[in-house]
């Protein structure tokens, strides 16, 4: 028989599988999956939210957000992201992640880079937007935030991958997605940004060495969600601690507006393919990694 979707974790997909997928859990579910278009890209593509809610007034409880594909080039990132949808919409056990607490998922909030990454170049990190500088092109999303933008691991050469962009939010992709956020941030309680490689779990605050006051609980319930991982070990610490420090990055912009838990993952591996992570390991990560959002759930529904 004929599968009822195009997507599978067997592959990595283009776009247009993983948006259909996303549409087709909306029409299929529509009791439980809307679908938002939050926003276009610079290249005019849809930015797409997926909500799981099975509450009868949806966006009136704790939520957890979840977004992939920042980074063109991280394919592990938006097929993380579009497994534990798969999980929590057609999965029976997982029932109860649904029971008091809202889920927002964007796989992929940089479109243009990510399909720039399946035609043109395969190793492309950042957005597609143009310069009015250079012939350079493109803005590192995961430098474009608005909290402590424009500091330590930021360039200022557009040829950069690191590079800022003109100002905070200058690409439709990261002010579209911060808006949205913004919007339901009273809501959300748990942030977590998909990236790979390196497999760590990353903490606030990037922009330096720099902890926040609750820093403490943040990494207890990182270490408590790591704990379930078997097959795949990551390094839990503050971002600028136990990787290097980066500014502007989205999980800072989460912590500062006031979202209690908020994470970077890298996923595997830990360089021995780096981003061209084969295949046949994206189902072994994905499962591996689920268990995680159980812990979230559980924490997030007692907020
Ligand atoms: N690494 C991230 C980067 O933007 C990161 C590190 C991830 C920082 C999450 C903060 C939050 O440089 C990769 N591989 O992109
Ligand atoms: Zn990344």
């Amino acid at each position: 028989s004929k599968a009822a979707y195009n997507m599978d974790w067997i592959s990595y997909h283009r776009l247009i599988d993983i948006y259909d997928f996303m549409t087709y859990m909306n029409k299929t579910y529509p009791k439980l999956v809307q679908l938002t278009k939050i926003g276009t890209s610079y290249e005019n593509r849809p930015l797409f939210v997926l909500r799981i809610s099975n509450s009868s007034s949806p966006g009136t409880r704790p939520a957890i957000w979840i977004d992939g594909g920042i980074h063109a080039r991280e394919w592990i990132s938006p097929a993380v992201a579009t497994y534990i949808i798969q999980q929590l919409v057609e999965v029976p056990a997982n029932a109860k992640l649904l029971a008091n607490v809202d889920w927002y998922i964007m796989p992929v909030m940089n479109p243009d880079g990510y399909e720039y990454t399946h035609t043109t170049d395969r190793l492309w990190r950042k957005t597609r937007s143009m310069s009015s500088t250079s012939s350079c092109r493109g803005v590192d999303a995961n430098r474009n935030f608005g909290y402590k933008w424009g500091g330590l691991g930021t360039s200022t050469d557009p040829c950069a991958d690191i590079y800022r962009g003109p100002k905070a939010f200058s690409e439709p992709e990261t002010l579209a997605t911060s808006n949205f956020i913004s919007s339901k941030k009273n809501q959300i309680n748990l942030y977590v940004t998909l990236h790979s490689y390196g497999q760590y779990a990353l903490l606030p605050y990037g922009y330096d060495v720099v902890y926040p006051p609750d820093y403490n609980d943040i990494l207890a319930l990182a270490k408590d969600a790591t704990s379930k991982f078997v097959k795949y070990k990551y390094t839990v610490g503050n971002t600028a601690a136990v990787l290097y420090a980066a500014s502007g990055v989205s999980s800072d912009w989460a912590k500062s507006i006031g979202i209690r838990y908020s994470y970077g993952f890298e996923m595997p591996d830990k360089g021995f393919n780096g981003f061209i992570l084969p295949p046949s390991d994206i189902l072994p990560v994905c499962q591996d990694f689920f268990p995680a959002f159980e812990v979230f759930a559980n924490k997030v529904a007692t907020c």
